[in-house]
């Protein structure tokens, strides 16, 4: 047994969870009128509602003992001073230290690292604003219109995700395109309706070695090239963000549109570095900054509330709670914001990249679950699939509903729409339809009878499905910092819980090892018969044609 299953924190909770089994959800609203005040908080215009959840007051109290018995104090501490507490790649997790306000230190290594980061902030904010007013243009005099991010997973999601988030602030002068996929599809059909006189192309990649990036990076090159036909207007038409200058040089990219940042920021956590410049190309530095100032807004309320009212430790235990009392295998991500799409595909990342180990910190196999799946789409259109699986499946799927209360696209009864389905989603999922009910509402249908019983079962919902729901006032660049930032710490929060390091990845280099392996094989460069027979068979497949 490990030291967290057989902590009295997680015993105490374990015989709780027997307990509160028998309880619902409707019983215990029913039973406090001030539930929803209690178990509910605010910051700067974004409301938590966590009240429909599985879980008492007694169930909080007890999971902050557990919070508190990892030292999740100590753990926040070590984290904002710069430790290395990624300790399997010996890194420092500075990603708040990427939006800290002037006149900040960080350390790390006895070097204040604020200093580098306002110099390439600055960098960025001369640079945007330059091909924002049209001052830098294309190698044939023309404004730049079209940009293109080449980069995978933390060098693309969270740009991706944001940008489209954050539209209604963009210019409308740019297009923001984002090229990830090495099947070729993704380049090409990006590049087909652009013009290269007017395209820029930023390669982010951390290392500068990954090989869809570069394979991407050097087609466009080509594309380019040949498009305008002089070598020359490469230094024009790309830039580069990594932290490897001596490969962005090597490239041939022009060290003054290259934007540096440092083996601190995890990929997953980088947007808020220059890994973010294709948002501040589009919505503009200023809104860049806000974007900055919202996630630090959170890191400043996760350093200094206290637990039971702080957002990313109440949100991490809940899932904890799931997880490993009621045993969730997946939890969903429903944003009611048709911009927040991308959120989903962004969140499978942070959390499953962050959190799916199996090796806690000490090197021992745990004995515990540790992440969740993590699925979703923007509602309503979920509820037109999924949704079935939420209500009457016979797996808990705790979710977490996001929805702005003002429409950044104000239509006739769209929004108030949109909100009615978003609420009412969240309360049949609670409340379910008692069996009762259920034959209540045939009744009036005017089923009676064996035609009534027949269809009852079927129209039953158990309910007491916990969710989560995170409103706020609109979906602006300050609103979105929070929203990261709080998933950035909730993560943290479960890492310490479960002693693991949520900040190495050792399953994606993996990958990348895998592909450089067999791609000789694939070329016909390297005899392909020493795998095993299925993967033998599908090369000689591929060989064959
Ligand atoms: C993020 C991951 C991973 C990484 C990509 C791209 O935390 O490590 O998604 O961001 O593999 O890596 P590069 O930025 O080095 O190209």
């Amino acid at each position: 047994m490990s030291n967290l299953t057989r902590s009295p924190a997680w015993q105490a909770l374990t015989a709780h969870h027997a307990a509160i089994s028998k309880q619902t959800m409707r019983g215990m609203f029913a039973a406090d009128p001030a539930r929803f005040d209690k178990f509910s908080l605010q910051l700067d215009g974004l409301l938590l509602d966590y009240s429909k959840n599985v879980a008492s007051e007694e169930t909080l109290r007890l999971l902050l003992s557990l919070v508190r018995q990892s030292k999740l104090d100590d753990w926040i501490t070590r984290m904002f001073n710069g430790d290395k507490i990624n300790t399997t790649e010996q890194r420092a997790v500075l990603h708040t230290a990427l939006r800290a306000p002037h006149g900040a230190s960080v350390y790390t290594d006895g070097k204040d690292v604020v200093p580098d980061v306002l110099r390439v902030r600055d960098h960025m904010r001369r640079f945007c604003g330059a091909v924002r007013d049209g001052s830098l243009r294309g190698h044939t005099g023309k404004p730049l219109r079209d940009v293109v991010n080449i980069g995978i997973g933390g060098s693309s999601l969270g740009p991706q995700m944001i940008s489209e988030a954050l539209k209604p602030y963009a210019s409308t002068q740019l297009n923001a395109h984002f090229v990830s996929n090495v099947d070729a599809t993704d380049l090409i059909e990006t590049l087909r309706p652009l013009d290269p006189e007017t395209t820029l192309f930023i390669i982010s990649s951390k290392t500068f070695t990954t090989q869809e990036t570069l394979t991407n990076a050097r087609s466009a090159r080509t594309w380019l090239v040949n498009h305008l036909g002089s070598e020359d207007a490469v230094a024009k038409h790309f830039a580069a963000v990594s932290t490897n200058l001596a490969e962005t040089s090597k490239f041939g990219i022009n060290p003054d549109n290259v934007f540096e940042f440092w083996d601190w920021v995890g990929g997953r956590y980088s947007v808020w570095s220059a890994i973010g410049l294709p948002i501040a190309l589009y919505i503009g530095m200023d809104n860049f900054e806000r974007l900055l100032a919202g996630g630090h807004a959170m890191d400043q309320h996760f350093r200094e509330t206290p637990f039971e009212k702080n957002m990313p430790v109440i949100l991490g235990l809940l899932g904890i709670w799931y997880a490993n009392f009621f045993d969730a295998a997946s939890y969903a991500i429903l944003p009611y914001d048709q911009y927040l799409q991308h959120f989903p595909a962004y969140l499978q990342q942070l959390e499953m990249e962050s959190n799916g180990k199996r090796v806690d910190r000490d090197g021992h196999d745990v004995d515990y679950a540790t992440h969740m799946v993590v699925w979703g789409e923007p509602g309503t259109n979920g509820q037109h699939s999924f949704y079935q699986l939420i209500h009457q499946g016979t797996r808990m799927v705790p979710a977490d509903f996001l929805a702005p209360i003002t429409s950044h696209n104000p239509l006739g009864e769209h929004h108030a729409m949109l909100l009615a389905n978003c609420f009412a989603q969240t309360e049949a999922l609670m409340l379910g339809k008692t069996e009762e009910e259920a034959r209540a509402e045939l009744v009036a249908q005017g089923l009676s009878g064996e035609a009534l019983e027949t269809l009852l079962p079927y129209k039953v919902f158990p309910g007491n499905r916990p969710s989560n729901t995170l409103l706020f006032d609109r979906l602006d660049p300050y609103t979105m910092g929070m929203l990261v930032a709080l998933y950035e710490h909730k993560v943290f929060v479960q890492s310490v819980v479960w002693n693991i390091n949520a900040f190495d990845q050792w399953g994606v280099e993996f990958g990348k090892q895998l592909a450089g392996k067999l791609l000789p094989e694939l070329q016909g460069k390297q005899d392909a018969s020493s795998h095993d027979a299925s993967t033998n068979g599908l090369i000689k497949r591929f060989l064959a044609h």
